[in-house]
């Protein structure tokens, strides 16, 4: 692929590297995204599955829907997009990677920085006393589990529409954008807030935003650069780029 002359240049002096990664990097796994022709939006409504409302009125409904999505994603293994991040973050001297899945494909591939901004569908927790369960026979039943403390509902650690993103985690991923020379924007459609803030964030700051995306999307007017095509393809030869700058420069 010929990347810009500027982009090879922002990867050649490139020191500290935040990405942004959404449901399109999963998708190659055959995770399914959210949005567009077969995404679950389609199937699925977000407003009877996808906030706490919907799991008090329906605690059974939304409980079978992520052991569900739970089963399908630990089936499936990471794909060249998750790989070429884990070689990314040895490759510069900061690197971030924030993740809006929940899928938990990042840290199996090995990444270490990884900051879940939308939760761990592989957690679950108390609605009443907010401990963590780890019965792993309960969480397995279709049924939705009670807490072994309080007896309490226990709900998948996801964040749901109209919810709170774990504020520490949320303030890193701030922090990073600030700071990083380049911005990496990868297959999410950055309709979501404030996980679609990063990315403008980062611009403001000075970094070089790139996405990569199969189409063009709200924040495609907003970036420096939009490469479109298959995460699982360009990611991997973001990284070759990244390795030959840095080997020439050295
Ligand atoms: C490929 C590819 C390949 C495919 N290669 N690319 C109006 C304005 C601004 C904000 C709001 C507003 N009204 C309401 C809000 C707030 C709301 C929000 O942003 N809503 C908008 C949708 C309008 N946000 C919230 O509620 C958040 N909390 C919050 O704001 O708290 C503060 C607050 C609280 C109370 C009151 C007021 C304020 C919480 C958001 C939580 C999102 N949760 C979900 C579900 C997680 C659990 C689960 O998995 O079930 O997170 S929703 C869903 O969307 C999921 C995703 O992480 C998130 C983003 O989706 P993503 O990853 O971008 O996927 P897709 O499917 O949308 O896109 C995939 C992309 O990949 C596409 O572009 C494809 O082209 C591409 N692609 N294959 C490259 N191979
Ligand atoms: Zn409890």
């Amino acid at each position: 692929m010929n990347f810009s002359d500027k982009f090879r240049a922002v990867l050649r002096n490139a020191e500290s590297i935040c990405v942004l990664t959404g449901a399109g990097v999963s998708a190659e796994s055959g995770v399914p995204t959210f949005r567009g022709a077969e995404g679950l939006w389609q199937k699925f409504k977000p407003e009877e599955l996808a906030n706490f409302d919907a799991f008090i009125n329906n605690p059974e409904l939304v409980w079978e829907w992520y052991a569900y999505r739970k089963q399908v994603m630990k089936n499936v293994q990471p794909n060249p997009s998750h790989l070429a991040l884990v070689d990314m973050e040895r490759l510069v001297r900061t690197f971030t990677l924030v993740t809006q899945n929940v899928d938990n494909l990042h840290t199996r591939a090995g990444s270490k920085n990884v900051l879940e901004l939308h939760g761990n569908i592989e957690r679950s927790y108390c609605i009443d006393c907010h401990t963590y369960t780890d019965d792993l026979e309960a969480l397995a039943e279709r049924k939705v589990p009670r807490c072994k403390s309080c007896g309490g509902l226990v709900r998948p650690d996801v964040v749901w529409f109209g919810e709170v993103l774990p504020a520490e985690v949320f303030q890193k991923a701030a922090k990073a954008s600030e700071k990083c020379d380049l911005f990496l924007c990868a297959g999410t459609s950055a309709v979501v807030y404030p996980a679609a803030s990063l990315p403008l964030t980062a611009r403001e700051r000075g970094a070089y935003v790139v996405e990569i995306n199969r189409e063009y999307t709200d924040l495609s007017l907003r970036t420096h650069e939009t490469i479109l095509g298959n995460a699982g393809e360009i990611l991997p030869e973001i990284v070759h780029e990244l390795q030959s700058v840095k080997e020439r420069a050295s």
